[in-house]
């Protein structure tokens, strides 16, 4: 049951070496983590969740009771268990539990349903399935009962919050047990700690397997990067377990360096404006749409006056940020821009502290490490004049090698000295930094939140009355990009309502189901008879009805 070496791509082994003699990949590891902070930060304040406040010391108690719990009902070391939590104190208590068995977690995101979840589920053959009982109206236990009855090996769903009547579903709170250090995991630094999901391109979102030693690399440099302290207050305003909230430098930053993670159910201005007041947050991370509805919040008195003084670094990443926005961070929120450029697979990219302002606002910041390989390159991998726009390709200390168990993509995702393909577009800027230009890959990245086309593609594949479909972009000032679904029917044509909701009752996340909605008669051909995109997008206003 324990992960499998043969299904992920470790660093081989001169490149491990160099990054252990370099000082970068320390042997820690995440239980280790957690009991080391508890002990040196231990009464301070760890997390913060409305009116609930956790130390260092107690949030180390609760991982361990936790932990027992979570093995008296069978999960082991080396086990998957998809974590499927909003932002809630509980979620850092389940992960570090989890860390403390030795199981791994596999993340998905809050917004994930019936269709993520399965896939992830299946393809780590996870044992459990930690869930909330509500997200607002939705009712996440049947849902976690119907995946549980579909996957054979997940035994087990556990619920912060209610149990309710579903069968197989406990409470997290009836879990909790007397700590027993005999289960607890002292796992190889070197191995796989947890899964991230990837913003997906071909099929469906590859699992990305990363390690004690990489990640921990990561986010202890990220930290310094960013200048965290126990004097940091940050706030998670995006969902925590997203790559970025977590480790860049997240909430994972924060704990490394003694400081309090604060906790916000949503990233609207109503909800964290009055608690960037109240709890004297000092950094937070948001996704472009978020920091322009936060902007105009303020610069409309939407939220009233509130005191927004000691907020110090507003992170911004996830997706492109218009320059025009950029530039109206300091003046309208009173802190620091820090655009952050990154990706669950590894690499991530920070605008520095003393930075020139036109690098700040005008470019996506340079990579945390002097071991980041960069590489810009053509279409056939030759690099590209200094200062021109080309591929992305990186190698280094925490970027991943390879998914997890998905051959034929890796083939086509590395290279064959081991780059990531980041299907990224980018140029130089003259200062060195890095400059998000476009992309190469078949994914919508809508305000942050990415899709991959063809997993929608073969969703509405899946209706009788469709006979092909295209996902592209649609540039929408807010979000960046909203979806557009370019659809041939088979016979008669299904209205969009029909289409729309037979998605939904496939169990998709919210923001993956097509904004927009074109049925064509056929779809533009490149030369070698493939969809052309392009073309698509650009046929967008001309022709087809819409909806
Ligand atoms: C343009 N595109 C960006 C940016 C990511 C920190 C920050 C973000 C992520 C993230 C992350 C961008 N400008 N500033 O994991 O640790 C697009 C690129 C990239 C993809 C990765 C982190 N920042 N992007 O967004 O795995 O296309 O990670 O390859 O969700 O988002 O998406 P994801």
């Amino acid at each position: 049951r324990a992960v499998d070496p043969a299904d992920w791509t470790p660093w081989p082994r001169e490149y491990a070496d160099t990054y252990r003699a370099a000082g970068l990949w320390t042997g820690e590891t995440f239980p280790a983590f957690l009991r080391d902070r508890a002990a040196r930060f231990g009464e301070r304040t760890a997390v913060v969740d409305g009116d609930l406040r956790w130390t260092y010391a107690e949030l180390d108690r609760r991982a361990d009771a936790l932990a027992a719990g979570l093995s008296r009902l069978g999960v082991r070391a080396g086990e998957r268990v998809v974590v499927h939590l909003p932002n809630v104190a509980s979620l850092f208590e389940v992960v570090f539990a989890l860390f403390r068995l030795g199981a791994l977690p596999v993340y998905a995101l809050p917004a994930h349903r019936r269709s993520e979840l399965l896939h992830l589920a299946g393809t780590a053959e996870a044992v459990a399935l930690i869930t909330t009982d509500l997200q607002g109206a939705f009712d996440c236990r049947p849902m976690a009962a119907r995946v549980r009855a579909e996957i054979p090996s997940l035994e087990h769903v556990v619920v912060v919050g209610e149990a309710g009547d579903e069968e197989g579903v406990t409470a997290l709170e009836a879990l909790r047990a007397e700590p027993d250090t005999a289960i607890l995991a002292e796992p190889d630094p070197g191995s796989v700690a947890f899964f991230q999901l990837s913003g997906g391109t071909t099929g469906l979102p590859k699992l990305i397997p990363r390690t004690h030693d990489d990640y921990l690399y990561s986010v202890r440099a990220s930290a310094d990067i960013c200048g965290l302290d126990t004097d940091t207050v940050y706030l998670t305003a995006l969902p925590a377990v997203h790559n970025f909230p977590m480790s860049s430098p997240g909430f994972l930053g924060v704990l490394h360096a003694g400081g309090t993670v604060v906790t916000a159910p949503d990233p609207s201005p109503a909800t964290c404006l009055p608690l960037i007041e109240r709890e004297h947050v000092t950094h937070t991370a948001v996704v472009p749409p978020v920091a322009m509805l936060w902007m105009d919040a303020v610069e409309h008195g939407s939220q009233g006056e509130r005191d927004l003084s000691d907020l110090r670094v507003l992170q911004v990443g996830g997706a492109t940020f218009p320059p025009e926005a950029a530039r109206r961070v300091a003046p309208v929120l009173g802190c620091a821009l820090q655009q952050v450029f990154g990706m669950a697979e590894g690499l991530v990219n920070y605008t520095r502290d003393g930075d020139p302002d036109e690098v700040v606002t005008g470019t996506q910041g340079r990579p945390i490490s002097d071991h980041d390989e960069i590489l810009i390159v053509d279409d056939r991998d030759h690099p590209v004049p200094d200062g021109e726009p080309g591929h992305l390709l990186t190698r280094g200390p925490y970027t991943i090698r390879g998914y997890y168990r998905a051959p034929e993509h890796n083939a086509v995702a590395f290279t064959d000295d081991g780059f990531y393909r980041t299907g990224d577009i980018v140029r130089r800027h003259p200062s060195g930094a890095l400059v998000v230009a476009g992309r190469a890959k078949d994914q919508i990245n809508r305000g942050g939140e990415k899709i991959g086309a063809e997993e929608i593609e073969n969703h509405l594949l899946a209706h009788p009355a469709v006979h092909d479909a295209s996902l592209v972009a649609l540039p929408d000032p807010y979000l960046g990009e909203r979806t557009h679904a370019y659809v041939i029917a088979r016979g008669e044509a299904p209205t969009r309502g029909e289409l729309l909701a037979f998605l939904r009752e496939r169990g998709l996340a919210a923001y993956k189901i097509p904004d927009r909605v074109s049925f064509v008669d056929a779809f533009p051909a490149t030369a070698v008879g493939k969809t052309s995109k392009r073309d698509l997008r650009a046929a967008r206003t001309t022709s087809g009805t819409d909806h």
